[in-house]
């Protein structure tokens, strides 16, 4: 038997479900980039909401929309959009079926009019979580005006683009004369409500509509969000689980997720699910110090487990955080150069970093570095540059920074010679082959050119040459030494 509406009654009762009539969900929610990440955590709040909102909550259905691929609209379809969520502590699985999606489409079909939606009146919240990617940001925050996919989308009615749409759904709202939905950005993207709220402003104005970015500046929302939960791509293991957990019940899009859940949610006006009904979830003033916290020391160490822990053998961050010597440099890197700028105190610092150490050490969630390293030039600046930028302009180390740049360069160096095995998946990954191809050898041409990149690094770092020839050096050893090897001495500097 499938996973549906009809199996539930099936589902062995220490199974997680839905606590109303999934059958009777209305949509009131469009989420656009409707993958993993968001069926583990919004998706699940909004469960929660549900369920203690009784008949009225009943209007927060989702309408979730698939960016890239119609698999997940696929999968999930003979399932009535009913899916397992299998949250992972070491070798125990709580399992839970999560029923709040109302329906999935997938934005390349010719039928699914993306901006329709965001004009029903029905809809008063539009999501996101197209990770940083989608964004097409430049390093200092504001839209690539230059890319590919923004300069396809700015001459069509048919936007493909998380900001052409949001942008044509919005003409249509304001043409109708309803009331906006609220845009809210879930992706890990400094101010990601602001930057989202400025990138949609200025692609009207390069449509030439003013009028329409300036109604969009004084009428729609866009509050910012910090959120956090680990949730890797589904692997086979998840689908045999699942099985398992459901009795025999069969789910061909199950979900791992680490127990941790925080969202943290910019105050706003308007209806709204409950979803402080889920622990973790909060709506406050301010998120800036949730949200820096989360990017530089969670994401940002992130990038240097995958980077440099694929270098040496170590391929999920499982492994890496789990090796004595790259979890020693890690978690130096996350406590003492991720945390500049972060107002909170010496002992919430060393809590944080002591619980997500242990998060990035959870056996039961297998994330792989090419997965957590994909996009690397989109992420460079927020959670890794700026930090890196602090702590030069006052005099502190950045000697992890300087381990994380190189061991990404590396990546690319390899990949050019086809010595790397694994996927290398990024918006520029072109460009950044070729610098290593024409560099070849040349650690300081590519540490050079790399830097001189203004679109990811932002301008020159303090001390720029001494920096491109830290890394340059950096980039030797990697090439050169054995790199386990290196890591022991690097840990015991
Ligand atoms: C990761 C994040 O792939 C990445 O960039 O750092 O997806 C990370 O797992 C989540 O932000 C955790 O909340």
């Amino acid at each position: 038997m499938r996973l549906s509406r009809a199996a539930l009654p099936h589902l062995p009762s220490n199974v997680y479900r839905p606590q109303y009539d999934v059958a009777a969900l209305t949509p009131g929610i469009l989420h656009l980039g409707c993958g993993n990440f968001h069926r583990a955590h919004q998706a699940v709040a909004t469960q929660a909401a549900i369920n203690v909102e009784g008949a009225s909550g009943l209007r927060w259905g989702i309408i979730g929309a698939t960016m890239r691929r119609p698999d997940l609209v696929n999968d999930l379809l003979p399932q009535d959009n009913l899916y397992t969520l299998l949250t992972r502590v070491s070798e125990k699985t709580v399992a839970s079926v999560i029923g709040s999606i109302h329906t999935m489409v997938f934005s390349g079909d010719e039928q699914c009019d993306l901006p329709a939606k965001i004009a029903d009146p029905r809809i008063h919240i539009v999501s996101l979580t197209v990770t940083a990617s989608g964004y097409y940001l430049t390093a200092d925050g504001r839209l690539d005006e230059q890319a590919e996919a923004i300069t396809r989308d700015l001459a069509t009615t048919h936007p493909r683009t998380a900001v052409g749409i949001l942008v044509a759904g919005l003409d249509l709202v304001r043409k109708r004369g309803t009331k906006p939905p609220v845009i809210l950005s879930c992706d890990n993207v400094s101010h990601n409500g602001e930057t989202l709220k400025q990138t949609v402003i200025d692609f009207a104005g390069l449509r030439g509509d003013d009028s329409l970015a300036e109604w969009i500046r004084a009428n729609v929302q866009f509050p910012d969000t910090m959120v956090d939960r680990i949730a890797p791509p589904t692997k086979l293991d998840d689908v045999a689980d699942a099985r398992i957990a459901l009795g025999g019940i069969e789910d061909a899009a199950p979900i791992s997720a680490d127990p941790w859940f925080q969202w943290i949610i910019g105050a706003f006006d308007g209806p709204r699910p409950r979803w402080e009904a889920h622990p973790g979830t909060k709506f406050v003033r301010n998120v800036s110090v949730f949200e820096a916290a989360k990017l530089q020391m969670l994401n940002g160490s992130h990038m240097l487990l995958a980077y440099t822990g694929a270098l040496a053998g170590l391929n999920t961050i499982n492994e890496a955080a789990s090796d004595s010597s790259l979890g020693h440099i890690t978690r130096n890197f996350m406590r003492y150069e991720q945390t500049a700028g972060i107002d909170l105190s010496a002992e919430e610092l060393d809590d944080y970093t002591n619980d997500l150490m242990e998060r990035f050490r959870n056996p039961g969630i297998v994330h792989e570095a090419e997965r957590v390293g994909r996009n690397g030039s989109a992420k460079m600046a927020d959670r890794v540059i700026r930090t890196m930028r602090d702590n030069l302009e006052n005099g502190r180390p950045v000697r992890g920074a300087i381990l994380l740049i190189a061991s990404w360069i590396r990546w690319f160096a390899l990949h050019e010679q086809e010595a790397l095995e694994l996927a290398l998946t990024d918006p520029r990954a072109n460009t950044l082959r070729q610098i290593c191809a024409e560099a070849r050898d040349d650690h300081k041409a590519q540490a050079e050119a790399f830097l001189a990149m203004e679109e990811v690094f932002g301008p020159p770092l303090p001390d720029h040459d001494r920096q491109v020839d830290a890394i340059a050096d950096m980039l030797r050893c990697l090439t050169e030494d054995d790199v386990p090897t290196l890591l022991r001495k690097l840990a015991v500097r």
